[in-house]
């Protein structure tokens, strides 16, 4: 009503009516009308539809992070008695409600690796009601075809998941490519900024984005605070440019690891000796800012490589401005045992880069002085 260009922050936690029959009419339906800020607030709504349009799907829900959007997509759609089938490689988080939480309320779980879609078929059980992927996947990049997973899924009506955040919506749709359910991580490339925390499930199914709502975010809690709406909201404004700037980074300093001797394997979806190359032009516009590799002599030259770096942040977390780096068996992944990690292909020494806004030259500057050359 001010004009004001930049939509106000709803700093409220319930809202009131003009009469109780107003009151009934709107709460007859909390997941349509704005009544307490545990299940719809308007700073929420901004982001949601914001989200919904960039990830093409009907709709949206925010969560208070991106382990709220995890836990709330998978509790939305899982009970007990149903079997889900799980990507070996991914976040350390989901990692655990995968093999600890799930099977508390009776739910069991397979896992297949990634790059081999052959093993997805063999484990569909009776029962089985979802595949969850993450791709490109944290931290090993390995990446999972999306098309290909859904051609299975529907094959056998299951629903496909697709954990977004390592792409982001800049880079890759997963809805136009037949999946059920989008989950992003707002705290890395969308909020962008490294100074919040949240969490998306994006969908086209408006009757499962309700049961998330009315849900897993009403009664779990794992709300998205106004403030924190108003930052994510603001960080989609300049997704774009970032993303061009990460992908333009990340691939140049891709290329120059590649062709040092003292690094042994990069992991980079848009490096043309990426034996899943083909997946990622097919699926993905840029490669996003993440790499992994590992200098040669392992977890100890990896550790002296890390703690030489200058410009570079050791840190966990990703998509920050800040090019950040971490060894991910030590911090991010530490919690999983080691024969699972193994499993997902983290070795012990693997280099987690998330490429921030620096002049790649100074990044790359900074990776040569801190491995001697
Ligand atoms: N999904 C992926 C792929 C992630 O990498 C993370 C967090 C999450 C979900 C959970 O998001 P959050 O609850 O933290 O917003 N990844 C982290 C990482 O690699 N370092 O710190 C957190």
């Amino acid at each position: 009503m001010y004009g004001a260009l930049i939509p106000p922050i709803y700093q409220t936690s319930t809202f009131y009516f003009d009469s109780t029959d107003d009151a009934v009419e709107a709460c007859a339906d909390y997941a349509e009308n704005f009544a307490y800020s545990r299940i719809t607030n308007p700073s929420q709504d901004y982001l949601e539809q914001k989200l919904a349009a960039l990830e093409h799907g009907k709709g949206a829900v925010a969560y208070a992070s991106g382990m709220g959007a995890v836990s709330g997509a998978l509790f939305a759609l899982l009970k007990s008695g149903d079997h889900a089938i799980f990507t070996k490689a991914k976040y350390s988080g989901t990692e655990d409600i995968t093999t600890d939480w799930l099977p508390r309320f009776g739910i069991s779980y397979d896992t297949f690796n990634a790059a081999d879609l052959s093993q997805i078929e063999p484990l569909i059980k009776p029962n089985t009601k979802l595949i969850y992927i993450e791709t490109p996947a944290n931290p090993t990049m390995v990446l999972v075809d999306i098309q290909g997973v859904v051609d299975i899924a529907k094959k056998h009506g299951l629903k496909v998941f697709v954990d977004n955040t390592f792409a982001s919506p800049y880079n890759t749709n997963p809805l136009d490519f037949g999946a059920d359910v989008v989950i992003h991580s707002l705290t890395k490339y969308i909020g962008g900024h490294g100074d919040l925390l949240g969490g998306a499930v994006i969908s086209n199914d408006t009757e499962f984005l309700r049961q998330c709502r009315l849900g897993t975010l009403m009664h779990f809690g794992s709300v998205i605070a106004p403030f924190t709406a108003f930052l994510a909201s603001r960080g989609l404004k300049t997704l774009g440019v970032r993303m061009r700037q990460y992908n333009a980074n990340a691939l140049k300093i891709a290329r120059w690891l590649e062709n040092n001797p003292k690094i042994e394997t990069v992991r980079y979806p848009m490096l043309e000796s990426n034996p899943q190359y083909e997946i990622a032009k097919r699926q993905m516009r840029g490669g996003s800012g993440m790499i992994s590799f590992d200098v040669a002599g392992g977890l100890e030259a990896g550790k002296k490589f890390i703690n030489s770096l200058k410009l570079c942040t050791l840190a966990v977390s990703l998509g920050d401005t800040e090019t950040l780096v971490e060894q991910a068996a030590a911090m991010t992944h530490t919690m999983i045992p080691k024969e699972t990690r193994e499993a997902a292909g983290i070795t012990d020494g693997m280099i987690r880069m998330s490429v921030g806004l620096e002049d790649p030259d100074d990044i790359i500057a900074d990776l040569k002085q801190a491995l001697g050359d």
